[in-house]
């Protein structure tokens, strides 16, 4: 058995739960919040047997889109209270980050 863990975009997330009751997947959201962009997302936990880890990254990966997203960076020297002009930065968020761990025991109890 497997445990993958789906970090997502927030606008992907409608047609993603959709997606995923449709193909039959058990799953938990948590909101989250990227450490860099500090923004909301959300976070899929799956509990998955090991025959259907595959498909279900399909799932995830047909629904969850890439997106250029510009930021305001502070240059690294910048005083707190100083004047400094703000680099834009432009970075590329997603699709999804997934992570697939092993998982040692589940118990419905
Ligand atoms: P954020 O941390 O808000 O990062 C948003 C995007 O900013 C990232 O997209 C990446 O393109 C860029 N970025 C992140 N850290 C950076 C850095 N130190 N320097 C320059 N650019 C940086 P994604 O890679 O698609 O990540 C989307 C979200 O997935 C992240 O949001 C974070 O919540 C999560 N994530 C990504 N990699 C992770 C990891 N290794 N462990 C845990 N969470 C991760």
């Amino acid at each position: 058995m497997k445990l993958l863990m789906a970090i997502v975009q927030d606008r992907d997330m409608p047609a993603l739960s959709r997606a995923l009751v449709a193909a039959g997947c058990r799953f938990t959201r948590i909101g989250s919040t990227g450490g860099f962009l500090r923004e909301g997302n959300t976070t899929i936990v799956m509990g998955l047997e090991d025959e259907q880890v595959e498909a279900a990254l399909a799932v995830v990966s047909a629904n969850c889109h890439t997106r250029e997203q510009c930021v305001n960076m502070a240059p690294p020297d910048a005083a707190p209270l100083g004047v400094f002009v703000p680099a834009p930065v432009q970075v590329q968020v997603g699709g999804a980050v997934v992570f697939v761990l092993p998982v040692e025991r589940c118990e419905r109890l």
